[in-house]
């Protein structure tokens, strides 16, 4: 059975044409530095961002947590929107691994503004307060749908944190989906906060891996840390140079993922379901349904796969692997399904 895979656009296999860069990848020993690949991604990365240095690493959970550790003290606190990925699904790494605490911020589909960050930040000379060092921002914000941040409402925040002495890190791991869908460059974003972690695995299509992209100095923390946490790899510019064919190939593509997820909410709506297609801003759809479990199951059985994003509502995610047809077949088979 052909399988439409909408759980997630981590999903994707390589294309042919990844596969044959894979082949025929120059690698070198990177704990020496001599991997041409990776290092040639750093570069490519770094460049991109307009920053001074970029750092490959195993995974979007790892390049957040080195972002935090190489940002941070044990004890200190860092401010995240309260259904960031940083806070449900990383398995608490920043609070075991950095001892910094969480403290999470209502926002607004997934966006806090310059006044809901300044309002936590904790008051300096105090001893009963643990000390405010970073906040993270997440772009495009996964359970908020995919929804992104405006370079605009990204400013606020970076004044405040400005004002405040804070660093401000970016979870962009599916950063190109925001920048594709707003126009923005992500040199953009990239200029009002202090770290970027983007997935190379998601929507770009590449097999493994993230980059970590910011000031000389806080890479050189974070690729101690990689090191000290047994991420730091070999030979890994075979899963680099997939990386880097995706961002040389897979970013202006983005666009269909998001028509495809588009042209889904709209079918959904007019079958009478709980989608608001306007909430489609990238490559996301959150349906609202009373028996999330049942009907999950039921599209299982036909070969359609789709997540629970949050209690009652299923998430479908449009990738590289999905064709305008698997969306035909989706909103036909879940017409027969209801
Ligand atoms: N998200 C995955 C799951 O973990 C939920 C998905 O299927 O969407 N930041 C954001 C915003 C993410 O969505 C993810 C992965 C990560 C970080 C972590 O990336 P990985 O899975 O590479 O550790």
């Amino acid at each position: 059975m052909n399988v439409i895979d909408l759980r997630s656009d981590t999903v994707t296999k390589p294309t042919a044409k990844m596969r044959e860069v894979i082949f025929n990848a120059e690698v070198g020993d990177d704990i020496y530095g001599e991997d041409p690949s990776i290092n040639e991604l750093e570069a490519y990365s770094a460049e991109l961002f307009g920053k001074e240095a970029a750092l490959f690493v195993t995974s979007g959970t790892q390049g957040n947590t080195l972002a935090i550790l190489s940002q941070t003290q044990p004890g200190n606190e860092v401010i995240v929107e309260s259904n960031a990925h940083i806070f449900w699904y990383e398995g608490g790494a920043a609070c075991a691994i950095g001892g910094v605490q969480l403290h999470p911020v209502p926002g607004t589909r997934g966006v806090m503004t310059g006044a809901d960050v300044e309002a936590r930040i904790r008051p300096k000379g105090n001893v009963h307060f643990p000390q405010t060092a970073l906040v993270c921002l997440e772009n495009t914000h996964n359970r908020a749908g995919g929804t992104y941040w405006s370079l605009d409402q990204v400013k606020e925040v970076k004044d405040v944190a400005d004002k405040h002495g804070l660093k401000v890190h970016m979870d962009g791991a599916r950063i190109f989906n925001a920048s594709v869908a707003t126009g923005t460059p992500v040199k953009e974003y990239a200029k009002y906060v202090d770290t970027v972690q983007f997935c190379l695995s998601k929507g770009l299509g590449a097999p493994v891996g993230s980059v970590l992209v910011g000031p000389k100095e806080t890479i050189q923390k974070a690729r101690f840390w990689r090191k000290r946490l047994g991420g730091a790899m070999r030979q890994a510019g075979i899963i680099a140079s997939a990386g880097l064919y995706a961002l040389q190939h897979h970013i202006d593509r983005l666009e269909d993922d998001h028509k495809l997820a588009k042209k889904l909410a709209l079918g959904l709506k007019n079958l009478g379901l709980d989608v608001d297609p306007d909430s489609v801003k990238t490559n996301m759809v959150m349906l609202r349904f009373a028996d999330c479990d049942r009907l999950l199951a039921k599209l299982k059985e036909k070969g359609i796969l789709a997540g629970l994003s949050v209690p009652g509502v299923i998430r479908f995610v449009t990738h590289l692997d999905i064709t305008e047809e698997d969306i035909d077949t989706t909103i036909k088979t879940i017409a027969e399904l209801i």
